[in-house]
């Protein structure tokens, strides 16, 4: 359907506006809510994801298709959950204490979204205790921790301890990530997974949810 492409030509643009009213259009002309996500902004945050990951454009491009993905969402969201659209899960996501760091876990709050998770935000500066009542509270089954800070990337194993100690380990795991984390920091802490971009950090999610 030309209508659904343009959407997601539209959004790999960065053009919020147009996608807004392209979806406004799509809904009154009787489109489906997840026709519309599923073939319209998915479609295009994939390609996006896919640019991104090969360098083919940079974190501006994806910026500007992030909030295009914001408005197009925040337009679906309602007609989504009213008509109870299976989630493919809820994640929990934060950035850890004493980082308030955020442009890199809202790119992947959005990248979950966009791939059909139900994300619950908690913020920057997050404590561990935090998280761990969050997914309970909401019966996530993924905590995802974002740091950028050498002084703050310690506080992912401080939840991970938390967790172990609430006897959660391995009924929630845990996904950490941001740009001073590693692959080996995430085995030396045990967290259950780690991924270097928002794009990754979807199929990460999916396996480690057991979806992939
Ligand atoms: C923007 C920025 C800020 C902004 C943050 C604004 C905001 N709302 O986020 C402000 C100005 C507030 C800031 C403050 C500070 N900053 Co600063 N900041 C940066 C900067 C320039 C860019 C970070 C960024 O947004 N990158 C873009 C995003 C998209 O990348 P990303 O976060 O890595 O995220 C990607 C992946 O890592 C991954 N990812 C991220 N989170 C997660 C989570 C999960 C679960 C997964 C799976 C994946 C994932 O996916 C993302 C998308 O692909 C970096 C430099 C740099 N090049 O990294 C310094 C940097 C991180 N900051 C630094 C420092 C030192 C500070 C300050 C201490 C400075 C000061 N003296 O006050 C304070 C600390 C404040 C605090 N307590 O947190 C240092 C950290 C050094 C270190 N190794 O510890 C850096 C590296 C700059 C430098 N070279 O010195 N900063």
């Amino acid at each position: 359907m030309d209508e659904l492409k343009e959407i997601a030509d539209n959004l790999i643009e960065g053009e919020a506006d147009k996608v807004g009213e392209l979806i406004q259009a799509a809904i009154d002309k009787g489109i489906g809510v997840e026709k519309i996500l599923n073939e319209g902004l998915i479609v295009g945050m994939t390609v996006v994801g896919q640019q991104f990951k090969k360098e083919e454009i940079f974190l501006p491009e994806v910026l500007f298709a992030a909030r295009a993905m914001k408005a197009g969402l925040e337009l679906l969201e309602p007609l989504l959950l009213s008509i109870g659209t299976a989630s493919k899960g809820k994640v929990v996501l934060g950035t850890v204490k004493g980082d308030v760091h955020d442009i890199g876990k809202n790119l992947v709050a959005v990248m979950l979204k966009g791939a059909g998770f139900e994300v619950i935000d908690i913020g920057v500066d997050t404590p561990a205790e935090r998280f761990i009542e969050a997914a309970r509270e909401q019966g996530a089954r993924l905590i995802g921790m974002s740091a950028l800070l050498g002084t703050t990337m310690q506080n992912m194993q401080t939840t991970i301890t938390a967790l172990e100690e609430a006897g959660l380990k391995g009924q929630i795991k845990t996904m950490i990530g941001g740009a001073i984390v590693t692959q080996s920091f995430a085995d030396k802490i045990g967290a259950d997974g780690y991924a270097p971009d928002a794009a990754s950090a979807v199929d990460k999610a999916k396996e480690l949810l057991g979806l992939s």
